[in-house]
């Protein structure tokens, strides 16, 4: 009921304590070396907080805190009932601290800030909450054995665990970590990407408030290959789940390999197909396409980025996306009330999407819209939603994940030709088909390799769903009561009677 107006949020601003140490054993403590590092802020590309520059030492330090706690037992024998109570507060937290919350994921990310507040930070909140609320009804089992014996299987958590994250949903993806890993009974070590840490501290903090004891929940801020690698490699670490590239996914199995065949979990790239057939709901469809590729400027594991549209209706639908995209998704400074779509992440991703789009254009990519560089004379690094249409798909802007508000519409004729167009991807991410024939649509959604596939709609899900990949997209469960799963072991206790 709140009426946020730029000024408001430019006060939130200027109110914010930015805190940029590591937080380690419940406290904050500067990176060992005493080095740091600069976040430019992808609003207006000017110098934003100093943060931890984070090494193996620190690491070692935060491991050892965790394994610590672990051990002690102070959290994974707590009572249900009273371990559950501290995540509640702690949700509760993260909503009370929403808009500073959403501030510090806007600094970092360069969303618009009303979508920090009213979708990432709710998220957030939300699944801190669901898994607080599954911890007091989680039942072990007792195996089939015959009258002389009870067999007991255990879930038991698995210890220490290293989650790496990514910059373009920072507090949302931490929070499908941390709920699981820290309901299950697990102590973790954050590792957020270099881009986007502030929302990760802050969270750590408000755990802490929240009554979650030192060791269990700690942030190292810094670089891939100073920070996440030697977590990765770490011999007391249990487990890695890990979010971000296909590319340091493959590297992240490698080091668990090479150290102590440590368990991970990994959800990867996407490039997704939306099918849509010439007896579809076009409306409906033009707005799912739009949204689903342009929401967070195109910065999303499962934008849906691939339109594979029935040839005759193609330039039809390819009109109305435009309309859509024109009316309803404004690109504008992040912390304008109205905006709905920000800035990407920095500017070195800025030209990477800049340059793949010239190199599609060199292979014969015809643009129907979109896809240029705006607002620079905010310093911020802005590209606005386009399109490509006819295009096949093996050309470069079809195959390669882009992480840009960029759609390639890739026109067929027969449902055998979409499907195989569909799946022609070494991605499994996701999938979408419209089509008012239900026969069709369950046989394709059936069809399509990819852990999440919708029906008439794009990107809907809650916390009961579980999301990841098939393929190359990795493998693990994020959310639903699944996701726990996979941070326990099972343990059989074997009982011999008489
Ligand atoms: O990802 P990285 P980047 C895709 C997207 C994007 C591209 C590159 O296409 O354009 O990846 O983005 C940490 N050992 N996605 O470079 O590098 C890193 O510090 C251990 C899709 O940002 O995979 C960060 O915390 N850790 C994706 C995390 O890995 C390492 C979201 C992810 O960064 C490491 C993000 C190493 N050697 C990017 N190197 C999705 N699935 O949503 C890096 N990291």
């Amino acid at each position: 009921s709140k009426t946020y107006t730029r000024e408001y949020w430019e006060g939130v601003l200027s109110g914010l304590k930015l805190e940029g140490r590591h937080f380690i054993d419940g406290a904050y403590r500067p990176s060992s070396s005493g080095t740091t590092f600069t976040r430019i802020r992808p609003m207006d590309g000017r110098a934003g907080p100093e943060l931890a520059r984070g090494n193996a030492a620190d690491v070692d330090a935060a491991v050892a805190a965790a394994r610590a706690t672990f051990e002690s037992g102070i959290w994974r024998k707590k009572d249900p009932m009273a371990k559950k109570r501290i995540m509640l507060r702690w949700a509760e937290l993260i909503r009370a601290h929403g808009e500073e919350l959403a501030m510090l994921e806007t600094l970092d990310v360069g969303k618009p800030v009303m979508a920090s507040l009213t979708v990432d930070v709710r998220l957030c909140a939300d699944g801190i909450q669901f898994y607080g609320e599954m911890i007091d009804k989680m039942y072990d089992e007792i195996a089939p054995t015959g009258p002389n014996a009870r067999a007991l299987v255990r879930k038991v958590p698995i210890g220490v665990v290293g989650a790496i994250t990514p910059w373009n949903y920072p507090m949302i993806i931490d929070a499908w970590k941390l709920g699981p890993a820290i309901a299950a009974g697990n102590s973790v070590l954050l590792k957020p990407a270099e881009q986007s840490s502030l929302s990760a501290l802050r969270l750590a903090e408000l755990a802490s408030e929240a009554g979650l004891p030192a060791g269990v929940f700690n942030v190292v801020t810094g670089y891939g290959e100073e920070t996440g690698k030697p977590l990765a490699l770490h011999m007391d670490v249990d487990m890695i789940a890990f979010t971000g590239s296909t590319e340091v996914g493959k590297l992240i199995m490698g080091y668990a390999a090479q150290s102590n065949v440590k368990r991970v979990a990994l959800e990867l790239g996407g490039k997704s197909p939306l099918v849509v057939f010439e007896d579809a709901d076009l409306d409906a469809a033009a707005s799912a396409a739009a949204w689903g590729c342009f929401y967070n400027s195109g910065e999303t594991c499962h934008a849906s980025t691939r339109l594979i549209v029935q040839r005759s209706v193609q330039e039809k639908l390819i009109a109305k996306i435009e309309a859509v995209t024109r009316s309803d998704i404004t690109l504008k400074h992040p912390l304008d009330p109205s905006a709905q779509i920000g800035a990407l992440i920095e500017e070195e991703h800025m030209n990477k999407v800049l340059s793949m789009i010239a190199a599609g254009e060199k292979e014969g990519a015809r643009r129907a819209f979109g896809a240029e560089r705006v607002l620079s004379e905010t310093g911020g690094y802005y590209v606005s939603p386009g399109v490509f249409v006819d295009m096949t798909n093996d050309m470069s802007l079809a195959r390669q994940e882009i992480f840009g508000p960029v759609l390639a519409a890739i026109p067929f004729d027969t449902e055998e030709e979409a499907l195989k167009i569909a799946n022609d991807t070494i991605y499994g991410l996701a999938g979408a088909v419209f089509t008012k024939d239900m026969d069709r649509a369950h046989r394709f959604s059936e069809a399509i390799h990819a852990g999440t596939v919708w029906i008439n709609t794009y990107d809907m899900s809650n916390f009961a769903t579980p999301f990841g990949g098939f393929k190359q997209s990795g493998f693990g469960r994020d959310r639903s009561v699944h996701a726990i799963d996979k941070y326990c072991d099972y343990k059989t206790i074997w009982q011999q009677f008489g």
